[in-house]
């Protein structure tokens, strides 16, 4: 890595498959970042079995998330491109962590209360102690930013928390990070539930970045809108959340204001609105869609790059961790 250039660090799940928020509220940030940044970007399967996984499937998703990361113009020559369990630290470290992690801290956590409450039957102990493993991914590429969602930041405040713990008992060994969240999209909401965030839960209010044309366009149309009269297309998240939503999609992939949208859609109605929704995303997502089919028939190429990325990404890993060792004082093996 250049040493001139601050880091940063991410991560996604492979629980399922890649969808429109996941683009516009974080990866769309990777790509963007990678000119300016040492970036380090990690697909976290170890994550994502806080919550019973088919195994074949996680493979699956595992590969496709990588090879889809790859499409969306993660350029592995340029950025350390890996899956996490390829790099043992990771769960080394979160294993120190966890120690320097307070139950009350973890217990404040809103992605652990919906998750509970989502998955009852198996309110594990990962699932619990999730966020001291991501602020391990974090912390072991001394991170200073973090691009990622709304919804994440509370965990990278927890990190945050970590970090400062940790550097007042022994000392500079981490970097404080900071959180990066795009200004648009930062939350895209789901389409037939204008109140919840767009998710791979709710399936029907979600656009895969796999979807066809065809599926991407019936989703718009079944979006959700509002049952006002005036059917005009105005910004207006209390009362039209569904119209809203919308917007936001648009204003998010065609860089126009809210403005600019309103008077583009003056006197046409939801009719027009939403199609035209629909197009500029099948747009954005066609030239991606094709190029992760292509890498995902040549998996031996796929395999080149994951297995260079983990063996980058370890020798940076392994240099965070032996020096936390001898900080709390393990004996050097
Ligand atoms: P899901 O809710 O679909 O299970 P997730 O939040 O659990 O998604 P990831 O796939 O790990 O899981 O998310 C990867 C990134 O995408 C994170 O940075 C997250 O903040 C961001 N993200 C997820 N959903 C949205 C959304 N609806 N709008 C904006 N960003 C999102
Ligand atoms: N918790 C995140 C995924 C994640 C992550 C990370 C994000 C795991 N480790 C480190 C940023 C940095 C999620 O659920 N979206």
């Amino acid at each position: 890595m250049e040493t001139n250039k601050k880091v940063i660090f991410s991560g996604i799940q492979p629980s399922g498959a890649l969808h429109l928020g996941n683009y516009l509220g974080a990866l769309r940030n990777w790509v963007a970042l990678q000119d300016e940044y040492n970036c380090v970007y990690c697909v976290v399967d170890e994550h994502a079995i806080t919550v019973r996984q088919d195994p074949a499937a996680l493979r699956r998703q595992t590969l496709e998330l990588f090879a889809q990361l790859v499409a969306c113009g993660i350029d592995p020559e340029k950025s350390i491109l890996f899956i996490q369990s390829h790099v043992p630290a990771h769960a080394e470290l979160a294993w120190v962590l966890n120690c320097y992690t307070m139950f009350g801290e973890l217990s404040r956590m809103t992605q652990f209360k919906d998750k509970s409450a989502k998955h009852a039957d198996n309110v594990n102990a990962g699932l619990f102690t999730y966020p001291s493993l991501m602020a391990a991914d974090i912390m072991l590429y001394q991170a200073d930013l973090v691009p990622v969602g709304e919804d994440q930041k509370q965990h990278v405040e927890l990190t945050r928390n970590i970090v400062q713990r940790f550097n007042g008992i022994y000392g500079d060994v981490f970097t404080m990070p900071d959180a990066y969240i795009p200004k648009v999209g930062a939350r895209v909401m789901s389409l037939n539930q204008p109140d919840s965030k767009m998710s791979k839960s709710i399936p029907e209010g979600c656009v895969y970045l796999m979807d066809s044309p065809d599926e991407i366009m019936r989703k718009f149309k079944r979006a959700i809108t509002d049952s006002d009269t005036e059917r005009c297309v105005r910004y207006d998240r209390a009362n039209k959340p569904g119209v809203a939503t919308l917007i936001d999609i648009y204003a998010a992939v065609t860089g126009k204001s809210y403005e600019q949208i309103e008077e583009e859609f003056a006197g046409k109605g939801y009719g027009a609105f939403k199609p035209a929704v629909g197009e500029a995303v099948v747009e954005l997502l066609r030239p991606l869609r094709e190029e992760a089919t292509r890498l995902l028939a040549d998996k031996a190429y796929l395999e080149g790059l994951y297995r260079a990325g983990a063996e980058k990404a370890a020798s940076i890993a392994q240099r965070t961790l032996r020096k936390v060792h001898k900080k709390v004082g393990f004996l050097p093996r």
